[in-house]
């Protein structure tokens, strides 16, 4: 990992300001803690500003408090922090025009920026790149950098949780493809740094409000479609659903998996219409399934081979759906 230019950089204490992508997952929650209490420790001013709320099972993660959500502070404090800032770190995504709201208000600031991320197909270029498609989760890069930065001995508790939660939730549990025997060795790591892993895991899964149980028994019940001699599985979900079920931020996150859960199903999806009337798509494959292909070549979207996400403006949920049951068997059987 080359990192003298940015060592270099923070040899005086810098203003930073460090940002997740939209809706932030584990990983990107995660790692933008991590990296922050990190800074902090070497002696530089770190704020968290996120481009929208993140959900409620991230909000025991060390200085989960402190972030500044564009959703519910003041634009005002927002826009004064970033304009001081010297460095803007973007985490978990590699595009300054995919924050939503906060696109428009980055996109004028001409301070130095990083990037630390792992997605596919990256957008702009940034003076300090850690950029890794092979890495499983950005929380394993931000970790790597730590280490070349040669600060580990500053990795404790606090920076250990954040990190352990982004890996264990981008590597699904520590059962996908991308769990290298380096991820246990990480891992091994930030258990010895005092990180509680059964803590993080119950956290994190078994933190499930009644409305979000009840939703998934209903869209189980009655919105999922399987077709097997296709192996595929999805689930479409309209915005009076999650209404009348009071679903909150985060809650159909993991409802995808069920789907391809399913024996005999390769590729999952999860359509569900957003506030915004827009179609939001997540898709999960099993092998040499390439739904970031799919989701590039149909919805707008990208990620990962065999997770990915996309969204559609202009069509209905049922065109959207209808789609994809259209073209998915060219990436089954391509
Ligand atoms: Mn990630």
């Amino acid at each position: 990992m080359e990192v003298q230019a940015l060592q270099q950089y923070l040899q005086i204490p810098r203003k930073v300001v460090i940002i997740p992508h939209v809706k932030p997952d584990a990983d990107a929650l995660g790692s933008c803690l991590a990296w922050k209490i990190y800074l902090q420790k070497k002696g530089h001013i770190a704020t968290v500003i996120s481009p929208s709320e993140y959900p409620a099972f991230l909000k025991w993660m060390p200085q989960a408090d402190s972030v500044l959500d564009l959703e519910f502070h003041p634009q005002t404090l927002i826009v004064e922090t970033l304009q001081q800032a010297e460095l803007l770190c973007f985490l978990d995504f590699n595009g300054i025009n995919r924050m939503e709201q906060l696109s428009k208000l980055v996109s004028a600031l001409t301070c130095k920026k990083m990037v630390a991320d792992h997605h596919i197909g990256k957008e702009d270029n940034f003076d300090f790149e850690f950029w890794y498609v092979e890495a499983a989760a950005t929380c394993e890069i931000i970790y790597d950098l730590i280490i070349a930065l040669r600060d580990e001995h500053l990795i404790d508790t606090s920076i250990g949780e954040c990190l352990y939660a982004g890996i264990m939730t981008d590597t699904g549990s520590f059962k996908y493809a991308t769990t290298t025997s380096k991820i246990h060795r990480i891992v091994a790591n930030l258990i010895e740094k005092g990180v509680n892993t059964e803590k993080i895991h119950r956290n994190i899964f078994d933190n499930n409000s009644l409305e979000k149980l009840k939703f998934l028994g209903y869209a189980l019940h009655t919105k999922l479609v399987v077709n097997v001699p296709k192996q595929y599985a999805y689930f479409y979900i309209t915005r009076q659903e999650l209404l009348d079920f009071h679903t909150q931020v985060g809650d159909t996150e993991g409802l995808v998996n069920y789907a391809l859960s399913i024996k005999g199903v390769s590729v999952a999806a999860l359509f569900k219409e957003d506030k915004d009337g827009s179609i939001k798509i997540s898709l999960r494959s099993i092998g040499d399934i390439n739904v970031r292909n799919l989701s590039a070549k149909y919805f707008n979207g990208g990620g990962h081979k065999n997770a990915a996400g996309g969204k559609v403006e202009g069509k209905t949920l049922d065109e959207v759906r209808f789609l994809f049951e259209n073209v998915v068997s060219e990436f089954v059987n391509p």
